[in-house]
């Protein structure tokens, strides 16, 4: 096996899907606590007050706020988020099981609102900022080095309603108000940091045939994201500059269907506008030559100042970081083969299987995935989330036996393996979901990832307790033997 001594072995989770607390210490609200439950096959719907008073609400996935409405909380209507699985009052425990696994690395997500309610105070929440602390110093103890998520698709509510979805300049000043404080409180007890997660899902899912002023918005919301992410790595850099601070990119492997070579330039301008067009500015400094392409063929012009440009030249990342769950397959012919997920996935692939989600389970993906961004930016990299999604059955004594994780586990870190045999600077891998929580896109409990299993369901029921699963203990062999043991 090829992982060194200090590979950083460990799992994800994201504020606003495992915390709960949502109403409590002077947190503020922020989308995912307006945002119902959902299906695999029933979208999340966002709660509003619209302009005459109506209660109303849409789905999640391509949600605008319409003129003049505002969020709202219903009582009839369930919000998983809300409790999520109370790692807020269970983090100590959970940091145990953590330290038991033998992590070395756990990423988890500031919930900004946690700090900064309405996003807009002078000054930060205290018992915010006393929490993450609380946590960061337990995992200090514990000897696992946190790797820190700024943005998991959490802004403040109060800020989406009055300047739209990243719609206004004003966010980045913001951003570095709160990027400032959490890196100078946090000094010391962080080094690993990343600015906004999954940052690319704004344009890659994206469908083509959106409208022209959904190309223009989305473009706009991420030059505010890429000019927010320049200046939070430089500010972090001169605060400290032992600060490693990273872009997470939501890595999909597209593989064009058929030899058509339509269907191969088709393919290859789905990673430029899904995948690099993120990447490469963060990475590289500076907007890449086919950007003028894709903002032109729907209309977009941009608000991007001379100014703007210097900030995303001197504020690139020092490591390039990834989820990856799937390989897509596209293709220009028409096809009613498709697979149905919470969202569309693409055409079927015939040499392969799929999640119960519809997502496709494809390992070797993830070395072509590799072997492609090292290529092409030779920065550390890390896979900062990967997991299968399943449901799991609870046995008469308490025992879950999660086969079909470890083995979706042990095919991907097999093809780690060899990526950095091959030479690829690999330097971490944090499994999503260590411990069950909210899933993102349908706010199902049911589509469990974890490691450690969590009493809750859909139903808003469960004593929230916590018992290892089958792959609780393969994982813990796995660290131990440092990849030896699969
Ligand atoms: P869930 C879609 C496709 C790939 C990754 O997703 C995605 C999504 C959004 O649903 O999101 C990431 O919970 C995200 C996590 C999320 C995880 O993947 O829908 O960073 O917050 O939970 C898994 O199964």
């Amino acid at each position: 096996m090829t992982f060194s001594k200090d590979f950083y072995w460990g799992g994800a989770v994201a504020a606003n899907q495992c915390e709960g607390a949502w109403n409590v210490d002077g947190r503020g609200m922020a989308r995912t606590d307006v945002t119902t439950g959902g299906t695999v096959n029933t979208p999340r719907m966002v709660t509003f007050i619209d302009k005459d008073g109506q209660k109303q609400k849409l789905p999640n996935h391509g949600f605008k706020l319409p003129e003049g409405a505002h969020f709202a909380v219903f009582d009839d209507e369930l919000y998983p988020n809300h409790d999520g699985i109370d790692f807020y009052h269970h983090y100590k425990e959970d940091i145990a099981l953590l330290k038991e696994m033998g992590f070395k690395m756990f990423r988890l997500s500031i919930s900004w609102s946690r700090i900064y309610p309405t996003g807009e105070e002078t000054e930060p929440n205290q018992a915010g900022l006393d929490f993450y602390r609380n946590v960061f110093t337990e995992l200090r103890n514990a000897g696992i080095e946190p790797l820190v998520s700024i943005w998991h698709f959490d802004t403040p509510l109060a800020l989406e309603e009055k300047y739209g979805d990243w719609q206004d300049r004003k966010y980045i000043e913001l951003y570095e108000k709160y990027v400032t404080t959490i890196f100078k409180e946090y000094k010391g007890l962080v080094k690993y940091w990343l600015t906004f997660n999954e940052i690319n899902n704004t344009i890659n899912f994206l469908p083509d045939d959106a409208s022209d002023e959904a190309f223009q918005e989305a473009y706009q919301h991420l030059h505010y994201q890429f000019v927010a992410s320049a200046r939070a790595v430089q500010i972090g850099h001169a605060i400290d500059p032992d600060y490693q601070i990273g872009c997470m990119i939501c890595g999909i492997t597209y593989y064009p269907l058929t030899s058509d070579p339509e269907d191969i330039l088709f393919n290859r301008y789905k990673w430029e506008k899904g995948i690099f067009y993120c990447g490469d500015v963060q990475c590289k400094g500076k907007y890449p030559t086919y950007a003028k392409r894709l903002w032109k063929e729907h209309n977009v012009e941009l608000d991007i100042t001379e100014q703007d440009l210097v900030e995303l030249k001197n504020g690139t990342v020092d490591l390039y970081t990834f989820s990856y769950y799937m390989s897509q397959s596209i293709t220009t012919h028409k096809n009613e083969d498709t697979v149905s997920g919470n969202m569309s996935f693409g055409v079927r692939n015939p040499y392969l299987t799929y999640s119960d989600w519809g997502w496709a389970l494809d390992p070797q993906g993830l070395r072509y995935y590799l072997e492609v961004v090292y290529d092409r930016y030779e920065l550390p990299l890390m896979v900062v989330e990967n997991g299968l999604g399943a449901f799991d059955t609870v046995e008469e004594d308490g025992s879950i036996h999660d086969d079909y994780r470890i083995d979706y586990y042990r095919a991907h870190i097999k093809e780690m393996d060899k990526a950095i045999e091959e030479g690829i600077d690999l330097i971490g891998y944090t499994t999503w979901g260590c411990i069950d929580l909210v899933s993102a896109g349908t706010g199902e409990m049911r589509k469990r990832y974890g490691f450690i299993y969590v009493d809750k369901h859909d139903d808003g029921t469960g004593t929230m307790k916590r018992s290892k699963k089958d792959s609780f203990y393969w994982y813990k062999k796995v660290i131990e033997s440092n990849g030896e043991n699969l």
